[in-house]
């Protein structure tokens, strides 16, 4: 693993001198990492780069709106072939190499992220542990670089904004937040148009299947879970990228502090966590191999969902 400094000049710095980029979003891309993309590809083009946009997982349907989402491609692996006329991979809201695409750092890898348990895994990196989103850092990288945001731009930064912020509502949002989104809007954003598109577009599908979620779960001393089998999205006809979101309805019940999903996946378990900040649940998805944020993390854990549940609440220190 190679660890460079973290440096926001000096991403800017390899991101002015690289002719070709490949913008990379992560593993079951949500809107912070696809919004981020989409706003980067569209400031390479502007600045007469030539980009590509890659990730290991499909781009979801609901985010085929955003702009140059055609040109994105599902890719598992980067090999010496696609790097051998000089791309610069850039990865955007990938946490860790395996959350990337396979060989992403064969060659230059600049990385822009906002987890704090970023082990600084490029060549070149730019972190922020308190960012909001990476969104909200690709709006300052795009006025350091002298880029005039077009409507386009500011829409892609808006979804990745709004989504990891639970709509400016969770506890990263800052007055810079909330300035940098004036403005987008001010460069043309319609917050009801993005809303319809984002979260007016549910299937019956997704909503029985929340229903099963909604109707398991079990709340004690502040801990709110549920848990999906894979049976689950079998019955309903959903996908796993159906629970997107989710999470966050099951910390509507009162005095919750954490909220936790079990998802089946094979041999695993997949375990979303929130947190309203009180306790760090990057804590507890440490424990278990995962990471994230100290208010949204996740992590997967071999095993029965009933084992892995126990053993996950067991490892929760009360709060
Ligand atoms: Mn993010």
């Amino acid at each position: 693993m190679r660890t460079g400094k973290n440096s926001k000049d000096s991403l800017k710095d390899i991101l002015t001198r690289s002719e070709k980029w490949i913008v990379v979003s992560h593993v079951k891309p949500d809107g912070d990492t696809l919004g981020s993309a989409s706003a980067l590809v569209q400031i390479g083009i502007s600045l007469g780069k030539e980009v590509k946009w890659w990730g290991r997982d499909p781009l979801p349907g609901r985010y085929e709106f955003l702009p140059c989402s055609d040109s994105y491609f599902a890719k598992q692996s980067i090999s010496e072939l696609d790097l051998e006329d000089g791309g610069l991979v850039v990865s955007v809201d990938v946490s860790s190499l395996d959350r990337g695409i396979d060989g992403m750092d064969l060659g230059e890898l600049a990385v822009i992220d906002h987890h704090g348990d970023n082990s600084l895994f490029g060549s070149v990196n730019w972190v922020e542990g308190e960012a909001s989103s990476v969104g909200e850092m690709i709006y300052s990288l795009s006025v350091s670089m002298g880029v005039a945001l077009t409507r386009g731009m500011a829409e892609a930064l808006y979804v990745a904004i709004i989504t990891d912020t639970g709509n400016l509502s969770f506890s990263n949002v800052t007055g810079d937040t909330v300035r940098v989104v004036a403005d987008l809007i001010d460069c043309g954003v319609s917050p009801p148009e993005i809303s319809e598109k984002l979260y007016h577009r549910d299937t019956t599908e997704r909503l029985r299947l929340w229903g099963r979620a909604f109707e398991r779960a079990k709340w004690e001393a502040s801990i709110c879970y549920s848990y999906l089998y894979a049976d689950d999205f079998r019955d309903t006809g959903t996908e796993h990228d159906d629970t997107e979101s989710l999470i966050n309805s099951l910390m509507r019940i009162k005095d919750t502090e954490i909220a936790l999903l079990f998802v089946e996946d094979g041999s695993e378990v997949k375990v979303s966590l929130r947190s309203k900040g009180r306790i760090s649940v990057q804590d507890i998805a440490h424990v278990w191999g995962g990471g994230g944020h100290i208010c949204a993390s996740g992590c997967r854990v071999e095993g029965k969902m009933e084992e892995v549940i126990l053993n996950v609440i067991k490892s929760i220190s009360p709060c």
